[in-house]
């Protein structure tokens, strides 16, 4: 088999390249090492910043996300028993969109495969070769059958555990790692969402963040410890963590308890893979970076990538040379670094560290009061949050 383009990862980074180069006329073949169900079924990130939004609807595949994605025009930061509510949308006339990841790729795996474009489910023991030449492949295992791919380039968007990355020779990269002393547990509950928007809570306890996937499905996440044994969490104890951390002097809790359907722990890590390019390989998404979740960037950040590296894979196809090619890297990593930042700080304002002292309470405490109380940091929280502008 032969293609222009090669990519390798089912997630929002490879489908929405292979949509993105499809409406510019550039071939692709998609290969996903797990089966249809698994991957439509991971659940994952839940808010899309209004960029995202913009960049589906404009790729074609936003018909569901308009009608059942929830926009949001502000969050609430929860401490020491207050309530703070932040208004995005008057802040940078932007709002964000609470729509399940999952979702996302079924409307991408739904028209791909309605459009009759090639898209390969467990192929087994991927492998690229020859990614410093100008020809190079790919190679699988298809029920058995050995397969090969022949490209003219390469895109690995097969998340942080992919082999993309690691084939590059590790004297090409260099790495930048945090790994945090602390993790998420997350839940997926039939109950009403404590408040129609997010809430983000500081407590002694630890962190706390109560999101959703509808008006009837709570998604809510408590800090826990990075090897935390989810036989210790009976319900009881989860739901009485988020009564907890979630609480404001003097009023009833918000929490709403239901059926919890999905239990799991979800590490925290800050890190970047740079350069995001090796001769004619290209990363893109989690296989290139990592965010911890506090700032809700991760597929964010896969779709900013897959936005530049269509258009200069479409330069280049169309014979505009390799310019914009040589540049995506930088491009990229300008806008994933000030995303980076915004991740950590969000992470370490809100979580409880290592040192859990009176020093670390009362900086974070007086790190959010000035937050709450000032025009101008509101309205960076705000301007992150929502999303940086795109490079392009
Ligand atoms: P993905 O989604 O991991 O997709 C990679 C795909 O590649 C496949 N694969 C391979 N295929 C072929 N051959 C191989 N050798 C392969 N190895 C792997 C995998 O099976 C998979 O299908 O990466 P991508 O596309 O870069 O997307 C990144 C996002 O998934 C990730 O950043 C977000 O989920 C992070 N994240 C959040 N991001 C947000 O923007 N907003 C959020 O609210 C948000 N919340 C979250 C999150 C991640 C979380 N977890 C579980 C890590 C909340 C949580 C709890
Ligand atoms: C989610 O809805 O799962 C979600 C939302 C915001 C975050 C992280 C996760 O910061």
């Amino acid at each position: 088999m032969r293609t222009q383009v090669g990519i390798i990862g089912a997630g929002p980074a490879g489908l929405l390249l292979a949509r993105l180069l499809q409406a510019r006329g550039v071939d692709c073949v998609v290969l996903e090492a797990r089966d249809r169900a698994y991957v439509e079924g991971r659940i994952r990130a839940g808010l899309l910043e209004q960029g995202s939004v913009d960049t589906l609807t404009e790729a074609g595949v936003a018909e569901r996300l308009h009608r059942e994605g929830l926009a949001h025009d502000g969050l609430e930061l929860r401490f020491e028993g207050e309530n703070h509510r932040i208004d995005l949308a008057a802040i940078t006339g932007k709002r964000v969109t609470i729509y399940g990841q999952q979702e996302v790729v079924k409307d991408l795996i739904a028209q791909r495969l309605a459009d009759g474009l090639p898209l390969i489910f467990e192929a087994e023991g991927v492998a690229v070769h020859d990614i410093a030449s100008t020809r190079p492949s790919i190679t699988w295992r298809e029920n058995g059958t050995a397969r090969r791919l022949e490209c003219d380039i390469i895109a690995g968007c097969d998340g942080f555990h992919g082999i993309c990355r690691a084939a590059i020779p590790a004297a090409d990269l260099t790495i930048f790692d945090r790994i945090y002393p602390f993790a998420w547990l997350g839940i997926l509950a039939e109950a009403a969402p404590a408040s129609h928007e997010l809430i983000y809570a500081r407590h002694a306890d630890g962190f706390a963040l109560a999101t959703m996937r509808s008006e009837s499905l709570s998604r809510m996440y408590v800090q826990c410890a990075p090897d935390e044994d989810l036989a210790q969490w009976s319900d009881a104890r989860i739901w009485d963590a988020l009564h907890r951390r979630l609480a404001r002097t003097g009023l009833p809790s918000q929490v709403n308890e239901g059926r919890i359907i999905q239990k799991g722990v979800t590490a925290m890590r800050s890190f970047v893979a740079e350069p995001m390019r090796f001769g004619r390989l290209f990363l893109a998404g989690d296989a290139a970076h990592i965010v911890p979740p506090t700032g809700a960037k991760g597929m964010n950040l896969a779709i900013a990538d897959v936005r530049i590296l269509a258009a200069a894979l479409a330069a280049f196809f169309a014979g505009r040379g390799e310019a914009l090619m040589d540049d995506y890297s930088r491009l990229c990593l300008e806008r994933i670094w000030k995303v980076q930042r915004f991740s950590w700080w969000m992470t370490q304002m809100l979580h409880r560290g290592d040192m859990n002292d009176g020093f670390e309470h009362r900086v974070q405490v007086a790190e959010l009061r000035y937050l709450c109380g000032s025009d101008a940091a509101r309205a960076t929280l705000a301007e992150n949050y929502v999303g940086l502008p795109y490079a392009m």
